[in-house]
C-alpha cells in the first residue's frame, strides 16, 4: 500500500477544498460521467436531469452534477485534445481515490464508469454522415501513454502502423489502447457502429487536413483508410480517444467513446444538422446509461 502524503505542489488543492483545475469537490462528482469536449454541451446534456445539483466552472473545465431519471450522473466538459484528458482523468481519479485530508491513496479504490460524448470525422467511404461510432480501440498519434509507465503497449500493432502509415521517427510512437468491454456492451445496439479510432493532437495537419499549410506525410489521410491488421481498419479521426482510453486504463476506470460522424473526410461531406446529431446521442447515451 503507496503510503506517500502528496505535497502541496503535487496535489494542488484551491482554499475551498476543490481540486486545482476542475474546481470540483469529492462531493460534487457522480461515479458515472459524461465527458464532452464543448463547454456548450455540458447544458445540452443536464438539461434532460431531473435537477442539476452542482454547476461548477473553471476554465474549459465545466461540471453539472445531477441525476437522470433517478441515476446519478455528472457531465464534465474536457475541452479539445488529450493533454486536457491528462488534466481530467487525473483530478477526476484524485476526487474518488486521494483523501484531500490526509493527502494519502485511499485503502479502497473507486472505479468510475465515463463515457465521452463526441464528434468525429470518419475516413472510411461507407460510413454515414450523422451515424454513431463506438471506438472499440484507440490509436493514438499523441504521446500521452509514453509519459507513464506502463505495460499496455501493443508492439506488433504499433510496429505495422509505423511501416504502413510511413510514420516518421519525429513523430511520437503510435499506442493501442482498448475501450471497457464490460461497459461498451451498454452502448452495442444496433444503431451504433463499431470501429477503430485514431487520436491525434490537432485537427488539420495533425489530421491530414489542408488549408495554407501541407502536412508533412501528404499520403496520410489515403494511408489511413487503407490500413488494416488483424482485420482492424481505421474507421475515424478525432482528437481524445486515445488518452481517454490509456488514461482510464491506467487508473482502473472503465471508459468508452462514443463519437457523433459529423464529417467523412474520404467523400467530403459535412452533416446538414450536427446539433440534431449531437442531441440524438445525448439522448441515447443517457438513456443506455440506465442499464450500467
Ligand atoms: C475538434 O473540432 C473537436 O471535436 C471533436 C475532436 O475530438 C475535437 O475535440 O470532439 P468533441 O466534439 O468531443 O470536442
Amino acid at each position: 500500500m503507496d503510503k506517500t502524503t502528496f505535497s502541496d505542489s503535487e496535489l494542488i488543492l484551491n482554499n475551498d477544498g476543490s481540486i486545482y483545475h476542475l474546481n470540483l469537490r469529492p462531493d460534487q462528482l457522480a461515479h458515472t460521467i459524461i465527458t464532452v469536449g464543448d463547454p456548450e454541451r455540458v447544458p445540452e446534456v443536464s438539461k434532460y436531469f431531473d435537477f442539476i445539483e452542482h454547476k461548477v466552472a473553471k476554465r474549459e473545465f465545466h461540471t453539472h452534477t445531477g441525476t437522470y431519471q433517478g441515476k446519478p450522473v455528472s457531465v464534465i466538459s474536457t475541452g479539445i485534445g488529450t493533454d486536457n484528458i491528462d488534466i481530467v482523468f487525473n483530478e477526476l481519479d484524485a476526487l474518488v481515490n486521494i483523501d484531500f485530508e490526509t493527502r494519502q491513496i485511499k485503502e479502497n479504490l473507486t472505479s468510475l464508469d465515463i463515457i465521452r460524448i463526441g464528434t468525429t470525422g470518419a475516413v472510411q467511404p461507407n460510413i454515414p454522415i450523422d451515424s454513431f461510432l463506438l471506438s472499440q480501440r484507440g490509436i493514438g498519434f499523441d504521446s500521452l501513454l509514453h509519459w507513464y509507465d506502463n505495460d499496455i503497449e501493443d508492439k506488433e500493432f504499433t510496429d505495422a502502423l509505423i511501416k504502413e502509415l510511413k510514420l516518421s521517427d519525429d513523430m511520437a510512437t503510435p499506442y493501442i489502447v482498448q475501450c471497457n468491454r464490460e461497459l461498451a456492451k451498454h452502448f452495442q445496439t444496433i444503431e451504433m457502429l463499431n470501429g477503430t479510432t485514431v487520436t491525434n493532437v490537432g485537427f488539420y495537419g495533425p489530421q491530414s487536413r489542408r488549408l495554407r499549410l501541407a502536412p508533412s506525410n501528404k499520403e496520410l489521410k489515403q494511408l489511413i483508410s487503407n490500413f488494416s491488421f488483424n482485420g482492424h481498419q481505421i474507421t475515424n479521426l478525432e482528437m481524445e480517444t486515445s488518452g481517454i482510453y490509456a488514461m482510464a486504463a491506467l487508473l482502473g476506470h472503465r471508459a468508452v467513446s462514443l463519437n457523433a460522424v459529423l464529417a467523412n473526410r474520404a467523400t467530403g461531406d459535412f452533416s446538414k444538422t450536427p446539433n440534431k446529431t449531437v442531441d440524438k446521442l445525448i439522448q441515447f447515451t443517457l438513456d443506455r446509461i440506465l442499464s450500467i
